[in-house]
Protein backbone atom coordinates (compact mmCIF):
# COMPACT_ATOMS: atom_id res chain seq x y z
CA UNK A 1 0.00 0.00 0.00
CA UNK A 2 2.77 2.41 1.14
CA UNK A 3 4.58 2.14 -1.98
CA UNK A 4 1.77 3.12 -4.58
CA UNK A 5 1.04 5.71 -2.15
CA UNK A 6 4.48 7.30 -2.60
CA UNK A 7 4.08 7.24 -6.08
CA UNK A 8 1.43 9.82 -6.06
CA UNK A 9 2.83 12.02 -3.26
CA UNK A 10 6.01 11.89 -4.33
CA UNK A 11 5.42 12.47 -8.01
CA UNK A 12 5.70 14.45 -10.52
CA UNK A 13 7.76 16.10 -7.41
CA UNK A 14 10.10 13.11 -6.77
CA UNK A 15 13.62 13.77 -6.23
CA UNK A 16 15.76 12.91 -9.09
CA UNK A 17 18.77 10.96 -6.98
CA UNK A 18 19.00 9.48 -3.58
CA UNK A 19 21.30 8.37 -0.97
CA UNK A 20 23.28 5.13 -1.10
CA UNK A 21 24.33 3.15 -3.48
CA UNK A 22 22.37 -0.35 -4.89
CA UNK A 23 23.59 -3.26 -3.11
CA UNK A 24 26.42 -5.07 -4.92
CA UNK A 25 25.61 -8.11 -4.26
CA UNK A 26 22.25 -7.97 -5.10
CA UNK A 27 22.60 -6.38 -8.59
CA UNK A 28 25.14 -8.96 -10.34
CA UNK A 29 23.18 -11.72 -9.10
CA UNK A 30 19.93 -9.79 -10.82
CA UNK A 31 21.83 -9.04 -13.62
CA UNK A 32 22.62 -12.65 -14.24
CA UNK A 33 19.39 -13.44 -13.17
CA UNK A 34 16.21 -12.50 -15.62
CA UNK A 35 12.58 -13.02 -13.99
CA UNK A 36 9.88 -13.78 -16.75
CA UNK A 37 8.16 -10.67 -18.11
CA UNK A 38 4.55 -10.26 -16.40
CA UNK A 39 2.79 -9.70 -19.57
CA UNK A 40 3.93 -13.32 -20.99
CA UNK A 41 1.58 -14.42 -18.37
CA UNK A 42 -1.10 -14.01 -21.38
CA UNK A 43 0.28 -17.14 -22.83
CA UNK A 44 -0.21 -20.94 -21.44
CA UNK A 45 3.27 -21.11 -22.58
CA UNK A 46 6.15 -18.61 -21.73
CA UNK A 47 7.88 -18.13 -24.70
CA UNK A 48 11.56 -18.98 -23.92
CA UNK A 49 13.54 -15.86 -23.79
CA UNK A 50 11.27 -14.66 -21.36
CA UNK A 51 11.24 -17.58 -18.65
CA UNK A 52 13.16 -16.61 -15.85
CA UNK A 53 16.60 -17.89 -14.94
CA UNK A 54 18.54 -19.22 -11.83
CA UNK A 55 21.80 -20.08 -12.11
CA UNK A 56 24.04 -20.47 -9.19
CA UNK A 57 27.63 -21.00 -10.56
CA UNK A 58 28.75 -20.23 -14.02
CA UNK A 59 26.84 -21.80 -17.04
CA UNK A 60 29.36 -25.01 -18.29
CA UNK A 61 30.56 -25.26 -21.87
CA UNK A 62 29.51 -28.42 -22.35
CA UNK A 63 29.64 -30.25 -26.12
CA UNK A 64 26.58 -32.11 -27.20
CA UNK A 65 28.37 -34.28 -29.18
CA UNK A 66 30.72 -35.45 -26.36
CA UNK A 67 28.73 -35.62 -23.43
CA UNK A 68 27.54 -38.27 -21.14
CA UNK A 69 25.25 -39.20 -18.53
CA UNK A 70 26.26 -41.77 -16.58
CA UNK A 71 24.65 -43.86 -14.39
CA UNK A 72 27.92 -45.03 -12.29
CA UNK A 73 28.10 -45.54 -8.75
CA UNK A 74 25.53 -47.55 -6.66
CA UNK A 75 24.30 -49.39 -9.84
CA UNK A 76 24.66 -53.29 -10.42
CA UNK A 77 24.10 -52.18 -14.15
CA UNK A 78 26.40 -48.87 -14.95
CA UNK A 79 26.30 -47.33 -18.06
CA UNK A 80 26.76 -44.03 -19.95
CA UNK A 81 24.60 -42.04 -22.49
CA UNK A 82 25.20 -39.94 -25.24
CA UNK A 83 22.88 -37.48 -26.02
CA UNK A 84 22.14 -39.46 -29.40
CA UNK A 85 21.49 -42.43 -27.05
CA UNK A 86 19.32 -40.33 -25.33
CA UNK A 87 17.34 -38.98 -28.14
CA UNK A 88 16.82 -42.60 -29.66
CA UNK A 89 15.02 -43.24 -26.24
CA UNK A 90 10.91 -42.82 -26.24
CA UNK A 91 10.20 -39.03 -26.91
CA UNK A 92 7.47 -37.17 -24.02
CA UNK A 93 6.77 -33.29 -24.50
CA UNK A 94 5.26 -31.93 -21.40
CA UNK A 95 3.89 -28.31 -20.59
CA UNK A 96 5.25 -28.03 -16.79
CA UNK A 97 5.34 -24.85 -14.58
CA UNK A 98 8.14 -23.96 -12.72
CA UNK A 99 8.90 -21.40 -10.16
CA UNK A 100 11.71 -20.80 -8.10
CA UNK A 101 11.53 -21.30 -4.44
CA UNK A 102 13.05 -17.27 -3.43
CA UNK A 103 10.55 -16.47 -5.54
CA UNK A 104 8.79 -13.39 -3.40
CA UNK A 105 12.03 -13.18 -1.45
CA UNK A 106 12.01 -9.11 -2.18
CA UNK A 107 9.20 -8.43 -0.34
CA UNK A 108 10.66 -9.65 3.01
CA UNK A 109 12.20 -7.88 6.05
CA UNK A 110 14.92 -9.09 7.23
CA UNK A 111 15.74 -10.40 4.38
CA UNK A 112 18.65 -12.79 3.35
CA UNK A 113 21.58 -12.45 0.49
CA UNK A 114 20.02 -13.90 -1.97
CA UNK A 115 18.67 -13.73 -5.54
CA UNK A 116 16.48 -10.47 -5.03
CA UNK A 117 13.54 -11.88 -6.50
CA UNK A 118 10.17 -10.07 -6.61
CA UNK A 119 7.49 -12.06 -8.01
CA UNK A 120 8.42 -13.52 -11.41
CA UNK A 121 10.65 -16.40 -10.89
CA UNK A 122 8.03 -18.47 -12.65
CA UNK A 123 7.49 -19.69 -15.80
CA UNK A 124 5.65 -22.46 -18.20
CA UNK A 125 8.07 -24.67 -20.94
CA UNK A 126 6.99 -27.26 -23.01
CA UNK A 127 9.94 -29.97 -21.92
CA UNK A 128 10.90 -32.47 -24.17
CA UNK A 129 12.89 -35.55 -23.00
CA UNK A 130 12.86 -39.50 -21.97
CA UNK A 131 10.88 -40.21 -18.88
CA UNK A 132 13.71 -41.11 -15.99
CA UNK A 133 12.40 -43.93 -14.09
CA UNK A 134 13.07 -46.70 -17.32
CA UNK A 135 16.83 -45.40 -16.97
CA UNK A 136 17.10 -45.71 -13.61
CA UNK A 137 15.24 -49.42 -13.51
CA UNK A 138 17.63 -50.43 -16.46
CA UNK A 139 20.79 -49.59 -14.29
CA UNK A 140 19.88 -51.50 -11.40
CA UNK A 141 19.78 -49.32 -7.89
CA UNK A 142 21.12 -51.77 -5.29
CA UNK A 143 18.59 -52.91 -3.23
CA UNK A 144 20.30 -50.93 -0.13
CA UNK A 145 19.65 -47.61 -1.68
CA UNK A 146 18.07 -44.60 0.01
CA UNK A 147 18.63 -41.84 -2.58
CA UNK A 148 19.46 -40.85 -5.68
CA UNK A 149 21.99 -37.77 -6.68
CA UNK A 150 22.04 -35.95 -9.38
CA UNK A 151 24.91 -33.99 -10.49
CA UNK A 152 25.43 -30.92 -12.29
CA UNK A 153 28.63 -29.91 -14.58
CA UNK A 154 28.55 -26.90 -12.65
CA UNK A 155 30.79 -25.44 -9.67
CA UNK A 156 31.35 -23.44 -7.00
CA UNK A 157 31.37 -22.15 -3.58
CA UNK A 158 28.39 -21.32 -1.53
CA UNK A 159 29.54 -19.76 2.26
CA UNK A 160 32.85 -21.16 1.88
CA UNK A 161 32.22 -24.84 0.92
CA UNK A 162 32.89 -25.46 -2.88
CA UNK A 163 30.60 -28.03 -4.28
CA UNK A 164 29.37 -29.69 -7.68
CA UNK A 165 25.12 -28.65 -8.04
CA UNK A 166 23.74 -31.71 -7.37
CA UNK A 167 20.41 -32.26 -5.25
CA UNK A 168 18.50 -36.09 -4.74
CA UNK A 169 15.35 -37.69 -4.84
CA UNK A 170 14.51 -40.39 -2.84
CA UNK A 171 13.47 -44.15 -4.28
CA UNK A 172 9.62 -43.09 -3.50
CA UNK A 173 9.81 -39.56 -4.30
CA UNK A 174 11.56 -40.93 -7.90
CA UNK A 175 8.39 -43.24 -7.91
CA UNK A 176 5.16 -40.56 -7.63
CA UNK A 177 7.12 -37.85 -9.60
CA UNK A 178 7.35 -38.54 -12.95
CA UNK A 179 10.92 -36.84 -13.41
CA UNK A 180 12.11 -36.38 -17.04
CA UNK A 181 15.49 -36.31 -18.24
CA UNK A 182 15.00 -33.20 -21.16
CA UNK A 183 16.91 -32.19 -23.82
CA UNK A 184 14.50 -29.21 -25.59
CA UNK A 185 12.76 -26.49 -24.11
CA UNK A 186 9.62 -25.21 -26.59
CA UNK A 187 10.13 -27.10 -29.63
CA UNK A 188 14.12 -26.31 -29.76
CA UNK A 189 17.26 -27.79 -28.23
CA UNK A 190 17.70 -26.62 -25.02
CA UNK A 191 19.44 -22.91 -24.73
CA UNK A 192 23.38 -22.88 -22.33
CA UNK A 193 21.27 -21.25 -19.83
CA UNK A 194 18.43 -23.24 -18.85
CA UNK A 195 20.93 -26.78 -18.50
CA UNK A 196 22.05 -27.82 -22.42
CA UNK A 197 22.49 -30.37 -23.50
CA UNK A 198 20.80 -32.06 -20.99
CA UNK A 199 18.69 -31.61 -17.58
CA UNK A 200 16.24 -33.16 -15.07
CA UNK A 201 12.46 -31.66 -14.99
CA UNK A 202 11.11 -32.56 -11.77
CA UNK A 203 7.51 -31.53 -12.32
CA UNK A 204 5.51 -29.81 -9.26
CA UNK A 205 8.45 -29.13 -7.06
CA UNK A 206 10.35 -26.01 -6.77
CA UNK A 207 13.11 -25.10 -9.39
CA UNK A 208 16.06 -25.98 -7.30
CA UNK A 209 14.94 -29.86 -7.86
CA UNK A 210 15.90 -29.67 -11.64
CA UNK A 211 19.23 -30.16 -12.09
CA UNK A 212 20.95 -28.39 -15.40
CA UNK A 213 23.55 -29.65 -16.92
CA UNK A 214 23.04 -33.34 -16.08
CA UNK A 215 26.33 -35.65 -15.83
CA UNK A 216 26.21 -37.81 -13.32
CA UNK A 217 23.39 -40.29 -11.72
CA UNK A 218 24.45 -41.92 -8.41
CA UNK A 219 22.58 -44.64 -6.10
CA UNK A 220 23.80 -44.09 -2.40
CA UNK A 221 22.82 -46.35 0.55
CA UNK A 222 23.03 -43.26 2.37
CA UNK A 223 20.86 -39.70 2.57
CA UNK A 224 22.54 -37.51 -0.10
CA UNK A 225 24.75 -34.73 1.98
CA UNK A 226 25.34 -32.93 -1.15
CA UNK A 227 24.87 -28.45 -0.09
CA UNK A 228 22.13 -27.57 -1.93
CA UNK A 229 20.42 -30.83 -0.27
CA UNK A 230 21.37 -30.12 3.38
CA UNK A 231 22.81 -26.47 3.89
CA UNK A 232 19.95 -24.72 1.80
CA UNK A 233 16.51 -25.13 0.15
CA UNK A 234 15.34 -25.71 3.89
CA UNK A 235 12.44 -23.35 5.68
CA UNK A 236 13.72 -22.02 8.86
CA UNK A 237 11.96 -19.90 11.48
CA UNK A 238 15.75 -19.07 12.45
CA UNK A 239 19.05 -18.90 11.49
CA UNK A 240 19.93 -22.27 13.71
CA UNK A 241 16.80 -23.83 13.06
CA UNK A 242 17.74 -27.54 10.96
CA UNK A 243 14.61 -26.76 9.31
CA UNK A 244 12.49 -29.03 7.21
CA UNK A 245 13.16 -29.63 3.48
CA UNK A 246 11.55 -27.53 0.45
CA UNK A 247 9.68 -29.52 -1.81
CA UNK A 248 6.98 -29.48 -4.31
CA UNK A 249 5.25 -25.34 -4.76
CA UNK A 250 2.78 -23.44 -2.96
CA UNK A 251 -0.18 -22.58 -4.40
CA UNK A 252 -0.07 -19.37 -5.95
CA UNK A 253 -1.25 -16.71 -8.97
CA UNK A 254 -0.09 -13.59 -10.55
CA UNK A 255 -1.80 -11.37 -12.92
CA UNK A 256 -0.98 -9.19 -16.19
CA UNK A 257 -0.36 -6.25 -14.47
CA UNK A 258 -3.28 -4.07 -16.75
CA UNK A 259 -2.80 -0.90 -18.43
CA UNK A 260 0.52 0.83 -18.99
CA UNK A 261 2.93 1.05 -16.44
CA UNK A 262 5.50 4.29 -14.69
CA UNK A 263 8.70 3.44 -15.48
CA UNK A 264 10.25 3.51 -12.12
CA UNK A 265 7.62 2.21 -9.57
CA UNK A 266 5.41 -0.15 -12.40
CA UNK A 267 2.43 1.52 -10.67
CA UNK A 268 -0.39 0.96 -13.61
CA UNK A 269 -1.99 3.55 -15.16
CA UNK A 270 -5.46 2.59 -16.78
CA UNK A 271 -8.69 4.42 -18.33
CA UNK A 272 -12.20 4.10 -16.56
CA UNK A 273 -14.22 1.47 -17.92
CA UNK A 274 -14.29 -1.69 -18.41
CA UNK A 275 -11.61 -3.79 -18.17
CA UNK A 276 -10.36 -7.92 -18.64
CA UNK A 277 -7.96 -8.66 -15.97
CA UNK A 278 -5.98 -11.76 -16.65
CA UNK A 279 -3.47 -14.42 -14.93
CA UNK A 280 -1.85 -17.61 -14.31
CA UNK A 281 -2.16 -19.64 -11.06
CA UNK A 282 -0.58 -22.96 -9.93
CA UNK A 283 0.32 -25.34 -6.87
CA UNK A 284 2.92 -28.03 -6.53
CA UNK A 285 2.24 -31.93 -6.00
CA UNK A 286 0.36 -32.04 -9.11
CA UNK A 287 -2.54 -30.36 -7.06
CA UNK A 288 -4.90 -28.74 -9.53
CA UNK A 289 -6.22 -25.16 -8.75
CA UNK A 290 -9.74 -25.01 -7.52
CA UNK A 291 -10.75 -21.05 -7.85
CA UNK A 292 -8.61 -17.53 -8.18
CA UNK A 293 -10.44 -14.70 -6.60
CA UNK A 294 -9.39 -11.23 -7.89
CA UNK A 295 -9.62 -8.56 -5.32
CA UNK A 296 -9.77 -4.64 -5.31
CA UNK A 297 -9.46 -3.29 -1.93
CA UNK A 298 -11.29 -5.79 0.14
CA UNK A 299 -13.67 -6.93 -2.24
CA UNK A 300 -13.29 -10.12 -3.57
CA UNK A 301 -15.15 -12.08 -6.46
CA UNK A 302 -14.41 -15.09 -8.26
CA UNK A 303 -12.70 -15.22 -11.87
CA UNK A 304 -13.14 -17.34 -14.51
CA UNK A 305 -10.85 -20.58 -15.19
CA UNK A 306 -9.39 -21.95 -18.05
CA UNK A 307 -7.94 -25.68 -17.88
CA UNK A 308 -4.30 -25.94 -17.90
CA UNK A 309 -2.55 -27.33 -20.94
CA UNK A 310 -1.09 -30.14 -18.55
CA UNK A 311 -1.81 -31.75 -15.09
CA UNK A 312 1.71 -29.95 -14.12
CA UNK A 313 1.26 -26.61 -15.86
CA UNK A 314 -0.78 -23.34 -14.62
CA UNK A 315 -4.64 -22.91 -15.37
CA UNK A 316 -5.23 -19.51 -16.70
CA UNK A 317 -8.23 -17.27 -15.00
CA UNK A 318 -9.81 -13.89 -16.25
CA UNK A 319 -11.93 -11.25 -14.92
CA UNK A 320 -14.01 -8.60 -15.87
CA UNK A 321 -13.60 -5.29 -14.07
CA UNK A 322 -15.35 -2.10 -13.89
CA UNK A 323 -12.37 0.21 -13.13
CA UNK A 324 -13.55 3.47 -10.98
CA UNK A 325 -11.63 6.61 -11.08
CA UNK A 326 -9.07 6.36 -8.43
CA UNK A 327 -6.30 4.64 -6.89
CA UNK A 328 -6.66 0.78 -6.24
CA UNK A 329 -4.50 -1.61 -5.15
CA UNK A 330 -5.49 -5.27 -6.98
CA UNK A 331 -4.85 -8.78 -5.89
CA UNK A 332 -5.03 -12.30 -6.77
CA UNK A 333 -5.92 -15.05 -4.46
CA UNK A 334 -5.54 -18.87 -5.54
CA UNK A 335 -6.88 -22.06 -3.73
CA UNK A 336 -6.14 -25.16 -4.99
CA UNK A 337 -7.85 -28.96 -5.03
CA UNK A 338 -6.38 -29.60 -1.04
CA UNK A 339 -7.81 -26.36 0.16
CA UNK A 340 -4.49 -24.57 0.52
CA UNK A 341 -5.15 -20.92 0.10
CA UNK A 342 -2.76 -18.18 -0.38
CA UNK A 343 -1.91 -15.87 2.65
CA UNK A 344 -2.40 -11.85 2.16
CA UNK A 345 0.47 -11.28 4.21
CA UNK A 346 4.15 -13.19 3.40
CA UNK A 347 5.38 -16.21 5.37
CA UNK A 348 8.53 -15.11 6.75
CA UNK A 349 11.57 -17.55 6.12
CA UNK A 350 15.51 -17.52 7.10
CA UNK A 351 16.52 -17.61 3.33
CA UNK A 352 13.17 -16.39 1.34
CA UNK A 353 11.77 -19.41 0.59
CA UNK A 354 8.39 -20.15 0.00
CA UNK A 355 6.35 -16.96 -0.45
CA UNK A 356 3.32 -17.55 -2.21
CA UNK A 357 1.68 -14.76 -0.44
CA UNK A 358 -0.78 -13.06 -3.14
CA UNK A 359 0.31 -10.78 -6.28
CA UNK A 360 -0.80 -6.72 -5.18
CA UNK A 361 -0.51 -4.62 -8.34
CA UNK A 362 -1.19 -0.49 -7.60
CA UNK A 363 -3.00 1.06 -10.36
CA UNK A 364 -4.33 4.65 -10.71
CA UNK A 365 -7.41 5.03 -13.28
CA UNK A 366 -8.81 8.36 -14.41
N1 LIG B 1 23.18 -27.54 -12.23
C1 LIG B 1 22.33 -26.60 -11.80
N2 LIG B 1 21.02 -26.86 -11.87
C2 LIG B 1 20.11 -25.94 -11.47
C3 LIG B 1 20.53 -24.70 -10.93
C4 LIG B 1 21.92 -24.44 -10.90
O1 LIG B 1 22.38 -23.36 -10.50
N3 LIG B 1 22.80 -25.42 -11.34
N4 LIG B 1 19.59 -23.82 -10.46
C5 LIG B 1 18.32 -24.43 -10.02
C6 LIG B 1 17.30 -23.48 -9.64
S1 LIG B 1 17.45 -22.82 -8.09
C7 LIG B 1 16.21 -23.22 -10.43
S2 LIG B 1 14.98 -22.21 -9.88
C8 LIG B 1 16.11 -23.79 -11.79
C9 LIG B 1 15.95 -22.69 -12.81
O2 LIG B 1 15.86 -23.22 -14.10
P1 LIG B 1 15.88 -22.21 -15.36
O3 LIG B 1 17.06 -21.29 -15.17
O4 LIG B 1 15.94 -23.04 -16.57
O5 LIG B 1 14.58 -21.41 -15.26
O6 LIG B 1 17.23 -24.58 -12.13
C10 LIG B 1 17.76 -25.35 -11.08
N5 LIG B 1 18.80 -26.23 -11.58
MO1 LIG C 1 15.57 -21.53 -7.67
Amino acid sequence: MGRARDIFTDWPGKPQTQDGVYSEDEVRLANRNSGTLLETLRHDVTPTGAHYLLIHFDVPDLDPATHRVTFGEGFDAPFALSMDDIRALPRVTRPVTMECAGNGRARLSPRSHSMPWGVEAVGTALWTGTPLAPLIARARPRAETVDFAFMGADQGFDRGVEHDFGRSLTPAQLAELDVLLVYEMNGTPLLPQHGAPLRLIVPGWYGMASVKWLSRIEALDTAYQGFQQVRTYRYRDHADDPGHPVTDMRVKSLMVPPGVPDWGSRMRFLQAGKVTVQGRAWSGGGRAIARVEFGVGDIWRDARLTPPPGRHAWTGWEVDWEAPPGEHILRCRATDDAGHVQPLTAPWDVAGFGNNMVHEVGVFVS
